[in-house]
């Protein structure tokens, strides 16, 4: 069986209409959505309804649940927070917060002997972002049980996303991946004088998962494949004149660079990585 896994679309209807596309052509079995559908992009509601027609399983994003919940006392956030609130629960319907609300906050399935985990961010919250640098400490912990994970065996690959970036990782003997993002692609550890074509972190990005669909036994194989798929950002961009953090918002898509990298830099000062020098 062949399982392809989006995250992270973002309201970027380009994006996910190539991605669908590239995942049609390739004899796709099923597609999951690791959530945040919605927020950045102007095109929510109809990210929304191809995630519903497309998807079997959909778990819920930290912005799925930040845009849908209802704010008793909205008055007490930052007035530029109440307004990105606001407009990102304008574009979509009263129906569609109900369904974000409603995603299960995990799934997993066994594939040719493994257990298969995924979420969005961690097995305990969906808002906490471990990246690709992170210690082997702190990427261990992202296989054990959490109250919130499906079953509470520790897992042996986990898929997740938020992170926006692409990549795979050994942790003991046991297997770590991020799928990227569909809409909002982009790499944190970025250098002028050492990066590529922009288009290495701009693309769509997904996985593909290939195996014995809910076989315990370790008798068959198993793979994973990384696809990049280009698509029209600057059509996507046509309509952005609507959208209140445009300039953020193109700044992320064109240049494959994360709007606030002052926060960043902090977990990577955390995490013992001088950024002057990387
Ligand atoms: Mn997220």
């Amino acid at each position: 069986m062949r399982i392809a896994i989006i995250s992270d679309i973002h309201g970027n209807l380009e994006a996910l209409k190539s991605t669908l596309q590239d995942i049609e052509k390739r004899n796709i079995d099923k597609i999951i959505c690791l959530g945040d559908t919605i927020a950045k992009g102007v095109h929510p509601k109809e990210c929304l309804e191809l995630v519903k027609e497309n998807c079997e399983v959909v778990v819920q994003g930290n912005t799925d649940r930040y845009f849908s919940i209802e704010y008793k006392n909205m008055e007490e956030l930052p007035v530029q927070e109440q307004e990105r609130i606001k407009w990102n629960q304008s574009l979509i319907t009263e129906e569609d917060r109900k369904y974000l609300l409603a995603l299960p906050f995990c799934y997993e399935f066994y594939m040719s002997g493994s257990l298969v985990r995924l979420f969005h961010a961690t097995p305990t919250v969906n808002n906490k972002a471990i990246i690709n640098v992170d210690n082997l400490e702190t990427k261990f912990q992202m296989f054990l049980p959490s109250e919130n994970t499906y079953t509470q065996n520790v897992a042996d690959v986990v898929i997740y996303g938020h992170i926006h970036h692409p990549y795979m990782d050994k942790i003991y003997n046991k297997t770590l991946i991020n799928v990227g993002s569909v809409g909002n692609s982009f790499d944190v550890i970025r250098n002028d004088s050492k990066d590529s074509s922009v288009l290495e972190t701009t693309k769509s990005n997904y996985l593909i998962v290939e195996g014995e669909y809910g076989v315990q036994e370790y008798t068959s194989d198993i793979s994973f494949t990384f696809v990049k798929v280009p698509y029209n950002i600057d059509k996507e961009l046509e309509d952005e004149s609507l959208n209140i953090e445009q300039d953020n918002y193109r700044f992320e898509l064109k240049e494959g660079k994360y709007r606030d990298m002052t926060r960043i830099n902090e977990n990577f000062r955390r995490l013992g990585i001088d950024v002057e020098k990387i």
